[in-house]
């Protein structure tokens, strides 16, 4: 009776530290037809995985307990068994065989880039994102927004306040729900990464080199990732922040994003026009 009070009350302790799992254990929820694919591959090999653990330990367990010493058992002595290495081959190599198939599909669907809605040229910095959106003829920077302040300050953590802290940008990467978004990739300067896992991307930006990924949001909604490759000190404060919203919404987005080009371009070429000494 009472190891049965030492229990539950072991198990009560340890309910507070289950309340706390409001925060996710799992991949983030997928949002699009290829990350989709990535977390259902993800918990199809988890479970064989699983499979496996259950069955080796369960043998293993079986076999300290069934055969132990105290039983009188004898150790065997053997060498060569054709037959159970053969087994032990074709088991692992079927599994595999299985897992391979439904992963190398997704793979080969994540590189169709082809006939995409639009295409946005990615280019990353130390450290910061350029978006060329080839279509609509829009550029943009996106640079981390999180107050200086708030990072890396021994006391930060008592004040850092806002959600997103290190996940926020001051120009988002906005783009149409339901379409098929195609990214071109590069880099300016060193090795970088360009990862939203719940766009299901996540592509190197080499410089000198352009890499293709595409992802197209199933619903509207703000998806956060980072920089993925280590690239330099502050790696960790160039995130990404992708904006999916409807087409009218994306569609009055640009016209205000084109009326802000035209308006930070003009005094530029004012001042060169009314003072042409001025070099
Ligand atoms: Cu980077």
């Amino acid at each position: 009776m009472k190891k049965l009070r030492v229990l539950a009350g072991a198990l009560a302790s340890a309910v507070p530290a289950l309340a706390l799992a409001g925060y996710d254990v799992n991949i983030p929820a997928p949002k699009t037809p290829i990350s989709l694919q990535i977390y259902g591959l993800h918990m199809e090999i988890m479970y064989v995985c699983l499979a496996i653990f259950v069955v080796v330990f369960g043998v293993m367990f079986y076999s300290l307990f069934a055969h132990r010493k105290s039983r009188g058992a004898v150790a065997a002595h053997f060498h060569e068994n054709t037959t159970v290495e053969v087994i032990w081959t074709l088991i692992p190599f079927l599994i595999l065989a299985v897992i391979a198939f439904p992963a190398t599909k997704t793979v080969l669907a994540m590189k169709d880039a082809s006939n995409p809605d639009m295409t946005i040229k990615v280019t990353a910095y130390q450290w910061k994102w350029q978006y060329d959106y080839l279509n609509d003829g829009l550029k943009l920077y996106a640079t981390l927004s999180t107050p200086r302040e708030q990072i890396g300050a021994p006391d930060a953590h008592g004040k850092v306040t806002n959600e997103h802290y290190l996940l926020e940008t001051d120009n988002n990467v906005v783009v149409p729900v339901g379409k098929k978004i195609r990214l071109l990739i590069t880099a300016n300067d060193v090795i970088h990464g360009w990862y939203v896992p719940q766009l299901g991307v996540n592509q190197y930006g080499i410089p000198g080199f352009i890499k293709d990924a595409w992802f197209q949001a199933n619903e509207p909604g703000v998806y956060r990732g980072q920089c993925s490759q280590i690239c330099g000190k502050e790696h960790g404060y160039m995130p990404i922040v992708v904006e999916a919203k409807s087409a009218e919404d994306y569609a009055a987005w640009v016209k205000e994003q084109k009326a802000k080009q035209a308006a930070d371009a003009a005094p530029a070429e004012k001042v060169s026009l009314a003072d042409p000494v001025v070099r």
